[in-house]
């Protein structure tokens, strides 16, 4: 049995769907708002730099986009400077009655997080530039923990494989008190490097979490997902980690795109039935999505796992 339910109409969306010129879709932030399905998708366009765009769905599968993008590089102040080359892979957060959206700001200094914030998808206010840079991959948990915010990161490292931290804050505008929280683990399926994907959800056991691994090959790297447990008061604390990844490239579209061989999560939702809709990039050109029940997941951090470190 697969863990994940691929959904038979996939691709759900493509460039074809979108108004304005791009040649890509996907990686794309989910949430759901006022009982719809808003995904917030990454494009390439045509001078190979990103922009976000957004698209709504009534039922999670069928989507519709906007006719024009929700998040472009800023023109002025101090994000215009690291949002020069772009942004990307945004994840969205629900928390006091707004939606933070983190995504990745790319300029001829590096690589570093942006912090944005909506009420109504309408328009869009950017708080801060929250990482330094040498950062992709930054989850907000959506509530506080003894009167703090908690994000996974990713920082670069050129000693040890890239791996997933936590990092704490007062106002999401400073972060610190850092530490590691699961690193990649020796010839097995994620051993090149992981980054946190989705935003975390809460379930009885843990929040649950879908990450990406990475395994080097002689014909490029496969991206995966994998999902971990963390404590529900204490995220820096892991459950359970499934030792097997629960999805890999493997139709035509996740196989071969933009950068072949990639599944690449940052939004899931879950349903009040116990399952929880998947959504992943396949190939950086396409978006996806499949279905698993959550107690699958956490029954795999639980009863086949393997150490976070
Ligand atoms: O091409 C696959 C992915 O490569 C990068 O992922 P990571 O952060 O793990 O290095 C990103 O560029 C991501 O957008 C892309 O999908």
């Amino acid at each position: 049995m697969m863990i994940i339910e691929r959904y038979k109409g996939n691709p759900i969306l493509t460039k074809d769907d979108v108004p304005y010129p791009v040649t890509t879709v996907h990686n794309a932030g989910m949430v759901k708002h006022d009982d719809r399905y808003l995904m917030l998708f990454r494009s390439h366009k045509r001078n190979g730099r990103s922009i976000l765009g957004l698209a709504e769905s009534d039922d999670g599968f069928h989507f519709r986009v906007r006719a024009e993008p929700f998040i472009i590089p800023a023109t002025g102040g101090i994000f215009a400077e690291y949002e020069e080359y772009g942004v990307e892979d945004p994840r969205i957060c629900e928390m006091d009655g707004r939606y933070l959206i983190t995504y990745s700001a790319y300029s001829r200094h590096g690589v570093r997080i942006g912090l944005a914030q909506t009420t109504d998808f309408e328009s869009i206010e950017r708080i801060a530039l929250i990482t330094q840079a040498d950062y992709r991959n930054v989850v907000i948990f959506p509530r506080q923990f003894h009167g703090r915010y908690a994000r996974l990161d990713r920082p670069h490292s050129e000693i040890s494989p890239w791996a997933i931290w936590i990092s704490y804050s007062p106002d999401l505008i400073h972060w610190g008190d850092s530490r590691l929280v699961m690193k990649p683990v020796q010839y097995h399926w994620d051993e090149m490097k992981i980054g946190p994907g989705a935003t975390p959800f809460a379930t009885e056991q843990g929040w649950l979490h879908i990450y990406h691994g990475v395994f080097p090959t002689m014909d490029g790297s496969v991206y995966r997902l994998g999902v971990a447990l963390h404590d529900l008061d204490d995220p820096a604390q892991i459950i359970g980690v499934g030792d097997e990844w629960i999805l890999q490239p493997d139709d035509p579209w996740e196989e071969t795109g933009y950068v072949h061989n990639v599944v690449f999560t940052c939004g899931a939702i879950p349903e009040e039935d116990g399952t929880v809709k998947i959504y992943w990039g396949g190939a950086d050109k396409v978006m996806c999505v499949g279905t698993a029940r959550i107690r699958d997941l956490v029954e795999l951090c639980l009863n086949n796992s393997r150490s976070p470190l």
